[in-house]
């Protein structure tokens, strides 16, 4: 009897020595993705694709489940940092808005007008910069893995369109959650209103907002002519990258094989997000102004003049949050733009 024991402990732990280091280490059944949208957007979609790869790769050892709409810290999306360092939330993808309140360099991307075109954010992600971005992050506690794309958010309202500052006079706007847009949109004349996403589209519905901004790919996925958005100003003055992370000790409890696995899978997703995000916005092919157009949305597209206009009224916005910022990231932003 005493053998028999003795035989079968002996060959569990041969069994246990046979098996590859990644069953030894300890696994979550589930891992916890968060993001603002759903699989309808091209943010959303960028988790599937993420989590699937990785599904398939690592033989289902790394399962991730989605979770849209913030709803791990109940849709409150300025929350979602603090929770992916607490480990509420295992991975994200997010917007460098919604993570800004806890790391300040972020405000970066919402500097008005520092970016002109899809070149000036390549020229920032791709980068010294985007490196000196993914070291702050470390250093915050999260494991940034690669980059995505929301988009450059375009400027919609209800009451009539708009050209100029004077325009957006006296219009209330629902803005996202770091302070600077707050003070853009003052410095602009309008009246900006601070909420989450998902009390934003009741708001736009009920006319207790007037406007918001956003990348066309949400505008079209989420419907906002249908709550009253029929006028769409091309103004192209922010654009939030999306960052792939994931919670420290869950990538620690990794191993490096899976590591890898996961880091690849996120480039992999974060370039498709990038070329999901941006179809039908980049000359020659205009096709989703087209379409938001075909919406019965009256959009207008700025002068360079027009648009010299918004760059000067939110010129001093940008120097102050330079200051805050970095000035020395603010101008290694700046050069590798000008070097683009
Ligand atoms: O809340 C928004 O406007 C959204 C969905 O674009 C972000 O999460 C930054």
């Amino acid at each position: 009897m005493l053998r028999r024991t003795l035989l079968m402990t002996l060959s569990a732990v041969a069994l246990t020595a046979a098996l590859p280091a990644a069953a030894q280490t300890k696994y979550a059944p589930e891992y916890r993705l968060s993001t603002v949208v759903g699989t309808a957007f091209p943010w959303g979609k960028g988790g599937e694709i993420w989590a699937n790869l990785v599904r398939e790769r690592t033989q289902g050892r790394i399962n991730i489940k989605l979770y849209p709409g913030v709803s791990l810290v109940a849709g409150d999306q300025t929350r979602e940092f603090t929770a992916i360092r607490q480990g509420v939330i295992d991975l994200a993808i997010g917007s460098t808005i919604n993570w800004s309140p806890q790391v300040k360099e972020l405000n970066l991307f919402s500097l008005p007008f520092l970016m002109p075109d899809y070149k000036a954010i390549d020229a920032l992600t791709q980068g010294e910069v985007g490196k000196e971005i993914f070291k702050t992050l470390e250093k915050n506690g999260v494991v940034p893995l690669a980059w995505g794309e929301n988009g450059y958010r375009e400027l919609s309202n209800s009451k009539r369109p708009i050209r100029t500052p004077e325009d957006m006079k006296g219009l209330k706007f629902r803005v996202v959650g770091s302070p600077i847009f707050n003070e853009t949109f003052t410095a602009l004349g309008a009246n900006p209103t601070q909420m989450s996403w998902a009390d934003a589209q009741p708001a736009l519905a009920s006319g207790a907002v007037d406007g918001q901004e956003n990348p066309l790919t949400i505008f079209t996925a989420a419907k906002l002519h249908t709550v009253g958005q029929k006028y769409l100003t091309l103004w192209g003055y922010v654009a939030d990258p999306l960052i792939f992370v994931v919670n420290k000790e869950v990538w620690a409890s990794w191993t490096p094989e899976d590591q890898k696995i996961v880091r690849e899978a996120a480039v992999e997703a974060g370039r498709q997000v990038i070329e999901m995000a941006r179809k039908g916005l980049v000359p020659p092919d205009l096709s989703m102004i087209a379409t938001v157009e075909g919406l019965g949305v009256n959009v207008v597209k700025l002068t360079p003049e027009e648009r010299a206009a918004f760059v000067k009224a939110t010129r001093k916005v940008y120097d102050k949050w330079a200051k805050t910022i970095g000035p020395d990231l603010v101008k290694k932003a700046e050069q590798a733009i000008a070097a683009r």
